[in-house]
């Protein structure tokens, strides 16, 4: 029969997507059994049409699951993930917990699907999404031209700090709402929003905040260093020299990014863009004369990477600038995980001839 996957953390801001992504893909799995903390167990979630009760997480929850996503935090991964792979079940995980684990594979499906068969431990780990919302569009590019070093900013959407993160920018968004005074004196924003704040360290409305994650050395936030970490990891290229600065927006779904990319060769910007025309889960729309680049609005709700604003740079011929879009919530989370387990579907399918 088709194996059976269980969906950890069926409940949250990504569990939602996964769920309806499930309904709405080519169906590979038998039963999908639904499972979160203790607090969800006995709520009922629809998934491919029909009502399932969510499970509490126990050992006994994964009595003969074959595939386990996983979207819980870190700390929930750690603890849980190994339960589940020493009962059997290939986990797919998307919390930061084992993504630079030697032993765990990062996997990025157009990128490195064949890193997903080496997996000792019986874990492998989903990106974080800004790294994923650029890395298939990298990926396509760096093996043509050969990527030495990333530049880039991100411009991050609010739900990428979870329903908490999509909560406190529509609260924000109902305060400042019709006060055609605000945004002209310092801190004005600020006083409107009081303590509203919701997961982020400034107002996020009407603002932009230069902070995502927590604090690491040297004035780095965790997400800049996850860019780093996860793209040399993915692309396979230890030495890759990367700098990052993530930038929260006034966003609700979809991570954008602003690259500089230099690679070993002299780029060519008609051949560049064919690369990624060409490129599996790449949509190349670039054409500003007409107005047409991502955006955010536009892009949510869809699985591609999207690609515009491409350019040679003025003083580096082997150096290309591009700004990129993808929806955190689907390629840089739900989406990914559902690819990887499906690549682990289909080894279930082949060795049952
Ligand atoms: C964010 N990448 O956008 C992070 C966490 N998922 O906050």
């Amino acid at each position: 029969g088709l194996p059976t996957l269980a969906v950890v953390g069926a409940t949250g801001a990504v569990g939602t997507v996964m769920l309806s992504l499930l309904s709405t893909r080519q169906n590979v799995w038998g039963e999908i059994r639904l499972i979160a903390s203790e607090r969800s167990a006995g709520k009922r979630l629809k998934v491919r049409g029909e009502e399932v009760e969510v499970v509490a997480i126990t050992e006994q929850a994964f009595d003969g699951v074959d595939v386990a996503m996983f979207d819980v935090p870190d700390e929930v991964s750690a603890h849980w993930a190994p339960i589940a792979a020493a009962k059997g079940a290939v986990v797919v995980d998307n919390s930061g917990a084992f993504r630079m684990d030697p032993e765990v594979p990062l996997v990025v499906p157009e990128v490195n699907a064949e890193a997903a068969r080496n997996r000792p431990k019986g874990i492998i780990s989903n990106p974080n999404c800004t790294t994923l919302s650029m890395i298939v569009a990298m990926g396509a590019l760096h093996h043509r031209y050969e990527l030495e070093q990333l530049v880039v900013a991100s411009y991050q959407a609010a739900s990428g700090a979870g329903q908490e993160g999509i909560d406190a920018l529509y609260d924000q968004l109902m305060k400042v709402a019709g006060n055609r005074e605000l945004g002209t004196t310092p801190g004005d924003v600020r006083r409107v929003i009081g303590n509203a704040l919701g997961p982020f360290p400034a107002p996020l409305v009407m603002n932009v905040v230069p902070w995502a994650g927590s604090l690491k050395d040297d004035g780095w936030s965790s997400e800049e260093l996850k860019v780093r970490n996860e793209s040399r990891k993915i692309l396979n290229l230890p030495g890759l020299k990367v700098s990052a600065t993530c930038v929260r927006v006034p966003v609700i779904t979809t991570h954008s990014l602003s690259v500089h990319a230099r690679f070993a060769r002299e780029v060519d910007v008609e051949e560049a863009r064919e690369v990624l025309r060409d490129a599996p889960g790449v949509i190349l729309f670039d054409n500003p004369a007409e107005g047409e680049f991502p955006t955010p609005a536009d892009v949510v709700g869809t699985d591609p990477t999207w690609v515009g604003r491409l350019r040679k740079s003025l003083d580096d011929p082997q150096a290309l600038e591009l700004f990129v879009c993808g929806d955190n919530l689907r390629k840089g989370a739900a989406l990914n995980t559902a690819q990887i387990a499906e690549v682990v579907a289909k080894e279930f399918a082949a060795a049952a001839g």
